[in-house]
């Protein structure tokens, strides 16, 4: 019969979890038995519809040749076929649970292989395991139906041996885009369908291991740890450095070292049952809710966590363990402790990572129904009997694979999935299961179901005030600790407020830290856009560059929020006493002393070290201090500005960083920066129908434009007040908060006019007097440039006074001017990456060089960027400009404005002229592409200034 009843695939809209699985059980990756990797090439065709096609092509002997190739694991969407779609939380289809479009495209997939010598196919079994598969499959081995599945990012396993040939099999797999488990995986991501995670045949001798629980705790009074080893089929363990070896079931107490993240201490066993070997990876710990606190090992942790989501920009979620590594090694190096695998279980690979390099880790499992807030949250299918047990299969699926991780300290039952009794049933059912870890989630804001308070995004008064225990709360809350398992939205140029929050953290007990959102921008690599974001694909409904949000670029490099969080967070404090000759060193870290470190001593004149040598600190033990004498400065003071810099190194190579890598540092000024004299001599030349000349530079008579400075030419110098808004100046569009990055458009801060009003040679000053204001409105600003020269060098003093009603902040004040040739930079100040002034903690005084490309941050969507803080002088284009006061300097091959009108880095096109900027002030950055906004202290309100700087030739 040609025609198919749609109820052949009524599995898709099913809201169960799936049939013919095996229960969930441990994931461990490697034991004696055999495994066979089905990863690879298979045989691929796309259809539109859920049942566009018959299942025939399940059945042995079909004809796929005329078929395409995909890898396994891999997305069909990111491999030519279909196009990814990125929504934020709104469902890319009508939300009519649990149906889903007849537009289903859904992709066959085929394997055929061989099982390798030697599999025996008698007196043993084989399981298929697929560790994930977006959203829905079907599977058929050798064309019998084995089952179908959800559940996206968890493993699914089928009994199979009686299935198996030595040769010839064939392995399709049918993965429908949408089901009914797409209304639980609305996580703020692309949606990517397919194979994309492994996929395993793994032999099953008879007697071998079916699902175990490693228990392995730690007592911190006596030092102890207490190993058992619970097993669905009998057998013994060993761990031979502890010279334990028992009957699984039956409980080993040892003297061991813990597990810590920061003392990753594993110990090697074997599980051995009649039939397998399985190697075990033991670290001992135990986690607990003591006293209102989150404890590890009888003490109290705090958080310094990201938010980590999968991500590879070819490769979308389908991840390589280098990949992985990759992740944990720049967290590591980054003083990074802490993992939330939003918003789903990830590759179980990583967690193994997370156990060997140490890294505290809330694993949370595959649930978001975010999209059900457009709708007040009704029908929620969290709040649904009917779907309980696809949430309890989604939770018992994480807890059974995961258990046996040290790293993994809190489960998390889901994000942004409101409230509803199927939470609680997920909550509950871990607890009974669990009873050695914590569950989170950050919906629960009562606390009913959950063992810490968490909230996303709180600012920094209210995290304060949660710290302080005066937010109220039920009973329950408040006897509990806190964290933010969001904050610190990393989208653009920021997040600012870091160190603030920083701060807040560490002086109260009950806030236990928190996961910045989030680690990765989720840019695609595209050859038309360099990287890709939402909308890029033609997408009717998306999100735009809200998925670019991380702390590290697509391709992995750091953005300056990395930077920024690591010297944050860093886990020794140095406070210097300059006058006293010495430093106050203190231990941050929870758990290790300081003997994996070195300190060393640098004095720096005028920016450049002159001496350094080796500082001793004693081992201080976690939470201790001491005063740390330094030598004798090794230059006399008066000569200059000079600092101490002190550094906390890498005594010794580690597992995640060699030895000299800068763990900590601080810095402290000895003697303060003297300005070289300056004093006006000759005044301005005016001559008939030429140009206005002063000391070495040349003037335009009548609008006292400046033109040259010796043989530099400059154009366009004048105040400028524009910065191309940046994704925190301009806010999400729910933000209740002022959104500044709008207002500052709507005053027309990004159309100034200037308006001359006077060119005045007179006395030793050209002095040139105009009033910046934007069209439209009454507000502006006076504006006085006072030009004087000492014979060689140019100065300029900037005098601005407001004039009218000033409402908002400006986004910067300082002056821009283009020069022709610029390539090389040399400063003093900052450095040496971007800063601004909330995101100014990872800035180091000192003498640094780059180029003009080398100063641009790459932000997906292009935004102000590239700012160096607090610079005494720079060096561009054979001009020498010295500050007074410091300035922030930034320097790129195209206008602000050309910044602020491009959507993508390919839009912008370096013109023949470098653009400076050397601003008295910056507004600061914030939070508030999803989080806070800029706090007072940070903003820059417009008031009288005056500036100035010295320009000097040097070409
Ligand atoms: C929060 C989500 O949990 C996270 O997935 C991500 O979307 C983040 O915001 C923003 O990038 S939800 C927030 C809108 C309160």
């Amino acid at each position: 019969m040609s025609f198919r009843s749609a109820t052949a695939v009524d599995y898709v809209e099913d809201v169960s979890p799936g049939s013919g699985a095996l229960p969930p059980r441990a994931w461990y990756p490697a034991s004696d038995a055999t495994s066979l990797s089905l990863n690879g090439g298979w045989r691929f065709r796309l259809s539109p519809t859920a049942d566009a096609e018959d299942d025939s092509f399940a059945e042995p002997g079909y004809d796929a040749g005329g078929w395409a190739e995909v890898s396994v694991p891999g997305h069909w969407v990111l491999q030519g076929h279909g196009a990814p779609i990125y929504t934020n939380h709104l469902y890319p289809f009508p939300v009519d649970p649990p149906r889903v479009p007849t537009e289903n495209p859904t992709g066959d997939h085929l394997r055929f292989f061989d099982l390798p010598e030697g599999w025996d196919l008698a007196d043993a079994g084989t399981v298929l395991r697929f560790d994930g598969v977006e959203s829905c499959a079907r599977v058929w081995l050798n064309g019998t139906d084995i089952g179908e599945f959800k559940g996206s990012r968890l493993p699914h396993e089928f009994a199979v041996g009686h299935l198996l040939r030595p040769a010839g099999n064939v392995l399709a797999v049918r993965v429908h885009q949408w089901s009914a488990g797409s209304y639980l995986e609305d996580q703020d991501q692309w949606w990517l369908p397919g194979i994309f995670r492994d996929v395993t045949l793994l032999h099953r001798p008879a007697g071998s291991v079916l699902d175990f629980f490693v228990h392995a705790s730690y007592d911190h009074v006596t030092g102890a740890g207490t190993l058992r080893v619970d097993s669905d089929a009998d057998g013994r363990v060993t761990v031979p450095e502890l010279g334990i070896d028992i009957a699984t079931g039956e409980p080993a107490t040892v003297p061991v070292e813990a597990w810590t993240a920061e003392t990753p201490r594993l110990y090697d066993g074997v599980l051995a049952t009649e039939g397998e070997r399985v190697p075990l990876r033991i670290g001992f710990r135990t986690v607990e809710l003591a006293e209102g606190l989150i404890k590890v090992n009888g003490r109290p942790v705090l958080f310094k966590g990201v938010n980590r989501h999968e991500w590879h920009p070819e490769r979308g979620r389908a991840l390589d363990l280098e990949t992985m590594r990759a992740d944990v090694l720049l967290m590591k190096r980054h003083n990074i402790n802490a993992v939330r695998t939003s918003h789903y279980p990830p590759h179980p690979a990583f967690l193994d990572l997370c156990d060997e390099y140490g890294l505290w880790v809330i694993d949370e499992c595959d649930l978001e129904t975010h999209g059900f807030t457009e709708q007040a949250w009704r029908d929620n299918p969290v709040d649904d009997d009917h779907w309980t047990p696809a949430l309890l299969d989604r939770a018992a699926r994480m807890v059974e694979r995961d258990k046996n991780h040290p790293s993994v300290v809190i489960w998390s039952l889901g994000n942004e999935a409101g409230t509803g009794r199927g939470l609680t049933a997920m909550a509950e059912w871990i607890h009974g299961r669990d009873t050695s870890r914590l569950v989170h989630y950050e919906g629960d804001i009562d606390c009913r179901d959950t063992d810490v308070y968490s909230r996303m995004y709180a600012d920094h008064a209210e995290v304060e005030r949660i710290g302080r225990g005066l937010d109220g709360g039920t009973h329950k809350r408040r006897q509990l600790p806190f964290i933010l398992c969001e904050y610190g939205h990393a989208m653009g140029n920021g997040p600012g407020g870091l160190a603030d929050y920083q701060r807040i953290f560490e002086s109260y007990d009950r806030l236990q830290g928190g996961f910045i959102w989030e680690w990765i921008d989720h840019g695609i690599k595209d050859d038309r856009y360099g990287y890709a974001y939402g909308g890029d694909f033609g997408e009717e409904l998306h999100d735009g560059n809200f998925v670019c949000d991380g702390l590290v670029f697509p391709d992995r490099r750091p953005s300056p929020g990395l930077v920024e969080y690591k010297k944050v967070i860093e886990p020794v404090r140095v406070d210097g006493d300059a006058a006293a000759g010495t430093v106050r060193v203190t231990n941050r870290y929870d758990f290790a002393d300081l003997s994996a470190l070195d300190f060393e001593w640098s004095y720096q004149v005028g920016g450049e070290t002159v001496e350094s040598g080796s500082l001793a600190v004693p081992a201080l033990a976690p939470g201790e201090s001491a005063e740390v004498k330094l030598p004798e400065p090794p230059v006399a003071t008066g000569s200059g500005e000079t600092q101490w810099t002190v550094r906390a190194l890498l005594a010794a190579d580690t597992a995640w960083g060699p030895r000299g890598h800068v763990v900590a540092w601080g810095q402290f000024p000895v003697s303060g920066r003297q300005l070289t004299s300056f004093a006006a001599s000759a005044g301005p030349v005016v001559s008939d129908g030429g140009p206005i000349t002063l000391g070495p530079a040349a003037f335009d008579a009548r609008s006292g434009a400046l033109k040259t400075i010796g043989s530099v030419a400059v154009t366009g110098l004048r105040l400028d007040v524009w910065r191309a808004t940046t994704d925190n100046d301009d806010g999400a569009a729910w933000q209740s908060d002022i959104r500044y990055g709008a207002l500052w458009r709507k005053f027309g801060l990004h159309r100034m006019r200037h308006r001359l009003d006077a060119v005045e040679p007179a006395g030793d000053a050209l002095t040139v007097r105009t009033r910046v204001a934007p069209a439209a409105w009454e507000f502006g600003l006076v504006t006085v440039y006072r030009w004087t020269t000492d014979g060689s060098r140019l100065r300029l003093t900037v005098s601005v006074t407001p004039d009218g009603d000033w409402t908002v902040p400006l986004p910067r004040l300082g002056i821009r001017f283009g020069l022709s040739a610029a390539d090389r930079v040399r400063w003093f100040g900052g450095g040496p990456g971007e800063a601004y002034p909330d995101t100014k903690a990872a800035s180091a005084v000192g003498r640094w060089q780059s180029t003009v490309d080398d100063m641009q941050t790459p932000y997906l969507r292009p935004q102000e960027n590239g700012a160096r803080a607090d610079v005494r002088w720079a060096e561009i284009g054979g001009l020498r400009i010295e500050g007074d006061p410091e300035f922030w300097f930034t320097a790129r091959r195209w206008t602000t404005e050309q910044l602020d009108a491009a959507a993508h880095r390919t839009d912008l096109v370096a013109g023949d002229t470098v653009w400076v900027n050397l601003d008295h002030g910056q507004h600061g950055i914030g939070s508030q592409s999803c989080g806070p906004g800029v706090l007072p202290q940070y903003q820059l309100h417009a008031g009288p200034a005056e500036f100035s700087f010295v320009f000097a030739d040097i070409g």
